[in-house]
This record gives C-alpha cells, structure tokens and sequence, in this order.
C-alpha cells in the first residue's frame, strides 16, 4: 500500500521490486554503464570494479539539510535542525510530487542486522536512483531475503528518496522520528541516500534504542586475540573520515607474537545489554562505505586487499586505461591521470576527491572476524572514544569509571572532515561522535548513556584516544595505523587489572613503560608530548564545553554539569 501511494505520487514510468539477485544487479550495472551513470575500470588491474561521479555538488553529507521532524521540537534538541512535520509536508513534499516522471522506481527491501538474528530490523527504501540499488545490495542484506524476514509484517521502516533535481536548494533528508519514516530528495550521496545507513541505522534506530533499552552507535567493533587466546571486543566511536575503518582493519604489528586483530564492522554498532550484564554489539551494516584517500599498503592492506574487486568506486581519479588511483594509494602518481570531476588532472588540486568512497561487501575483506556475523553479537570489553586534534588532547586516556566516561564521551571535541561539506579542520563539540546522527535530543542521549550504565551490571571500560596530534612542525607524532595496536593493548591490560596509569585531570595516562613500543621508533621526547595533559590548555576548552551544555537547559543531566565543575576545578585550581 506504501509503495502505492508512494507510486502514484512520484509517478514513475514503471515500479520494479529488486529481488537483490546477481542477474538483477548485472542489468542494473549494465544500464548504468550505458547511460553513464558508471564507468567500468581496468578489467585486470580493478576486476569487477567500477566508478560512479557524483554531482560536483553532492559529494559529502550536508548536515545543514539534514532534519528532524519530531512533533515537538524540544525532542529534536538545540544540536539538530528541526522541522515541524506539517512543514515537512508542504516544504518538502511537493518535491516528490511527479519527482520519478520519466525514471524507474525501485523497491528495495532491506535487513540491517545479521540475517535471522533477533536484533535484526527491516526496511524498505524507494529510490529512483540505480547507483543507490547497486549500493544498498551491497552495503545491506537486501532484496528476498528482506522480504521473507519481513513475512507479511508491516514492521519495517519506510524510506523515500528520490534524485529530484540535485540542487542544494531543493535537498533535504528528513526523519520523521514518531513515525520512523525517512524523506530523501536532491542527492545521490552516500549518507543522504543510501537510507539504511545513517538515516535508519543511526537516527531512527537512535530513537527506537532509547525507547527499547538498547544504543544505536557511530562505532566500528573490532576482535583483540591475544597470544593465550584470550578474546576481546572494543567498539570504537570516531566521528566521520577519523580512523574506524582503518582501526576495525588494523594489521597488527605484533602477529608473529601472537597479537592479532580482526573486523566485526567499520562504522555502526548495535548495542544491547546481555543476559550477563555485559554489552553486546551486532554490527548492522553488510558491507564498507569507505574513505578512499589514505587507503595504502603501508597505513590499509586489509582494506586495499577488500576493493581490489569488485568495487564500486565514487569520485576517485582515474588513469586513461581505468586503473582506480587517490592519494595516498601510492607515491607517484600515475601519467595523464584523470581527475574526480573527469577533468585531465592539473596537478595542482587533488585528483581523488577528499570524500571520495568505496562500497565494498564485507566479505571481501580478508581481516573479518568469523563471528561478525553472529546473530547474537558479540560482547564488548571496551569503548573507545576519539577525535582528530591537533593539540591538547593526549594519545590515550582511561576515564575513571562509566559515569565517567559518558561525560568524556560528551564533551569530546574533533576537527571537522571533508566527510560533510563545510569548513574542514575546525574544532567543534562531537558528543560520542553522534552530532549528526543522533535522532533526539542529545541531552537525552547523555541521560540513555548514563541509564544504559546503571543497567549494565560489567560495563565496558571506556577510554579516550586521539592518533592525530602533531608537533610545532606539523607531523603527527604517532605513527599511527597499524601501531595503533599497542593503546589497544594497553587498554586490555587494564581491563585485566594488570597497567599501570596515572592520574590526570582528564583521566588516567599510561604509567612510565605500561605502553608496548618495542621496536617502535618513537623518541622519548614525542612521546612525552603524545602523552602531555597541559592544565592550561584544558582550562582554555571549558568555556567552549560549558558553553555547549548551555545550549541544553535545565534537560542536561546533572551528572554532566556536577562532571563539568569537578572537571573545571581540576584544571584551574592553583596546584600545590
Ligand atoms: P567515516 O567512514 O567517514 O565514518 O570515516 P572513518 O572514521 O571510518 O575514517 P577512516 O578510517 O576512513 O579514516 C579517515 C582518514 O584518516 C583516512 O585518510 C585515513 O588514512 C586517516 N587515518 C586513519 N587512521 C589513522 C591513524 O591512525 N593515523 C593517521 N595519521 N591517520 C589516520
Ligand atoms: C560518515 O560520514 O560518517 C560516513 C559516510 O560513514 S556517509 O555514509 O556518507 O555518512
Ligand atoms: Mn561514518
């Protein structure tokens, strides 16, 4: 009856219900290789790969086109643009009137979640869009098996989205949280139109996770095994192009001692409290919708190996003969390289896009985690928060206790990416790297955290990272990537009661030696920089924290505020 409805207003040239079938997805790639929607790449050096160029202007995520449309706009909250829904209906919704004339309309039945597990959820997006089809079957458990999970239910999430015109100024991205329903119009782009992911699997799971006394997180998960086979899980919250896929894919450079890690998921985690008091995560996502540029041998050999096929690449460059290239794959660029915007490359600006993607099944990868998939999830040890700071922040904290580390999750701050248009490199407050994607009022996210402690009877630790801080010259002072792997370490060791730390106002540091750098040219100099907690400077961000709980009134939980001044008081009292 939706999809009806739906029809009639949009008005396509014809309704096709995609089945997620190989057969179904060679036509749709074969269409769009006539059409020029993809170009297919080298068919030795990229098999099975192709590229797709967005709209000059539709490139990235655009948070300020992004709304909530709850009934009452205190539950979008003071971080959120909202839009009454009845505005939604005449701004928004006139611009689907007869929008799919002309176009196909898919139907595109989809699982986020492990086929068959209990935590699993269905929706269904209607696109006018091939290359989002051709993205969702990847990125999703789509098409029969969606519809046999289904089984007649009217349970699952409906989506809308259309091309429109992609102009900016007739794009929005619309939730409607009560209803749990999604509106998409005027872009192509990744978060903005593949619906499953940011729109259902973040903002509307966010609302569903608060009522259900679950979370819904901008997480990767990644599996630790250490050499006596002990297994642990962390979940790690970065905002947008700051480290998850590289760290869910991490190599380990202590493998031959028996330190290995491996990839539940790269970006979203489910997260539900277990029968044993722990909190287990289920990664709903199928496949990668990855940052290409810095993808090397050296910093990503999982991920090069995941899209060395069959691969759809956006907005990268390429070599006159279709060989895929960006920055950061290699060190020289290759002749005659054609740019993202299929210009003759001039050298001068970048030739793969900053944002530029990859959508890769998971099961390409060769890093996967045998149990990504296991209906149940699995159980996390700890949760990492970080951000991209330059100064200030040190390279890895512990928070004291999980009150704790709500708060530090809360008052996180990063330096803004290409992942969103806008200004890039600017410092801005990215609660548990949710700004964009948390479908209510973040001040009742916070309290969702707080109550989410009180539930869990062994809560995971909660730490606090930062890979990207730089010295006076402007190098980062730790190697990063691969090397990661010796916070991760340490982090276990004090979930196992057996690191040291010291005490900082922040939170507690590594002791002297607690952190494994054999073999790691690391000066002691850097690292007591990457590890440095300077009084001053922290004293220098709480006007701009204090500022930001302002925004949330008298609904920000008195937790956070009583955090805030202890917080406050230790960084700017005079030491004795
Ligand atoms: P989204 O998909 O937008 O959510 O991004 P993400 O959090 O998965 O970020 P990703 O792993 O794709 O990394 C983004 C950029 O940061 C890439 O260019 C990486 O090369 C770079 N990066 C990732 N990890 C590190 C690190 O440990 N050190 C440094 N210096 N750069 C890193
Ligand atoms: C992000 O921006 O956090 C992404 C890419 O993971 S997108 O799917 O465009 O949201
Ligand atoms: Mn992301």
């Amino acid at each position: 009856m939706w999809v009806e409805e739906t029809a009639r207003r949009t008005r396509p040239e014809r309704v096709v219900w995609c089945d997620g079938s190989d057969a179904e997805n060679e036509s749709l790639v074969e269409e769009m290789l006539q059409d020029g929607t993809l170009t297919r790449l080298h068919p030795r050096m990229a098999p099975g790969c192709t590229l797709h160029r967005s709209h000059p202007s539709d490139v990235a995520r655009t948070e300020h086109l992004t709304f909530i449309a709850s009934r009452e706009k205190v539950d979008a909250g003071p971080t959120n643009n909202w839009m009454a829904p009845a505005e939604a209906r005449e701004r928004v919704g006139p611009l689907f009137e007869g929008a799919m004339k002309g176009r196909t309309m898919y139907v595109v039945p989809y699982v986020m979640g492990p086929l068959g597990s209990p935590f699993s959820k269905v929706g269904v997006e209607v696109t006018d869009s091939p290359y989002v089809v051709a993205n969702m079957r990847i990125m999703t458990r789509m098409g029969r098996a969606a519809a046999e999970q289904l089984a007649g239910s009217d349970d699952f999430v409906p989506g809308l989205h259309s091309l429109g015109d992609l102009s900016p100024d007739r794009r929005f991205i619309v939730h409607f949280p009560e209803e749990r329903t999604i509106w998409s119009v005027g872009s192509g782009y990744g978060g903005n139109a593949l619906l499953g992911k940011k729109c259902f699997a973040l903002r509307i799971a966010s609302v569903m996770a608060r009522d259900q006394v679950w979370m819904a997180e901008h997480m990767l998960i990644l599996e630790l095994t250490l050499p006596d086979g002990d297994v642990h899980y962390m979940g790690a919250a970065f905002p947008s192009a700051c480290g998850k896929t590289n760290l869910a894919m991490l190599v380990s450079p202590l493998e031959h001692l028996g330190y290995r890690v491996r990839t539940v998921g790269d970006d979203i985690a489910w997260l539900r409290p277990g029968p044993d008091g722990r909190l287990w995560a289920v990664n709903p996502e199928a496949g990668f919708f990855g940052v290409v540029p810095g993808t090397g041998p050296d910093t990503n050999p999982n991920a090069m190996a995941t899209i060395s096929h069959d691969t759809i690449f956006t907005n990268v460059a390429v070599t006159p003969d279709g060989v895929p290239w960006w920055e950061g794959k290699d060190k020289n660029p290759p002749a005659d390289l054609i740019d993202w915007q299929g210009k003759p490359w001039d050298r001068a600006g970048k030739a793969a896009h900053p944002n530029s993607r990859f959508t890769v099944s998971a099961r390409q990868c060769p890093s996967m985690s045998p149990r990504w998939e296991d209906p149940q999830g699995v159980p996390l040890s700890a949760i990492i928060f970080g951000g991209r700071r330059a100064r200030v922040v040190p390279l890895v904290f512990e928070s004291r206790d999980f009150e704790h580390g709500v708060f530090v999750g809360a008052t996180m701050g990063s330096e803004t990416t290409a992942a969103a248009t806008g200004q890039v490199g600017v410092v801005r407050r990215d609660p548990m790297a949710m700004l964009p994607f948390c479908g209510y009022n973040m001040a009742d996210y916070f309290g969702h955290w707080l109550h989410m402690g009180k539930v869990l009877s062994r809560p995971p630790a909660i730490f606090h990272v930062n890979w990207f801080r730089t010295g006076p010259d402007g190098r980062f002072l730790w190697p990063g990537f691969g090397e990661n792997l010796r916070v991760l370490l340490w982090m276990v060791d004090r979930v196992k009661g057996r690191a040291g730390a010291v005490e900082t106002p922040v939170g507690l540091i590594p002791a002297p030696g607690a952190l494994n750098l054999d073999g790691l040219a690391l000066s002691p100099a850097d690292l007591e920089t990457l590890l440095h907690v300077d009084r001053d400077e922290w004293a220098a961000e709480v006007p701009e924290i204090r500022a930001f709980f302002d925004r949330f009134g008298d609904r920000l939980p008195a937790e956070l505020t009583k955090a805030l001044d202890a917080f406050t008081q230790q960084v700017t009292a005079a030491t004795v």
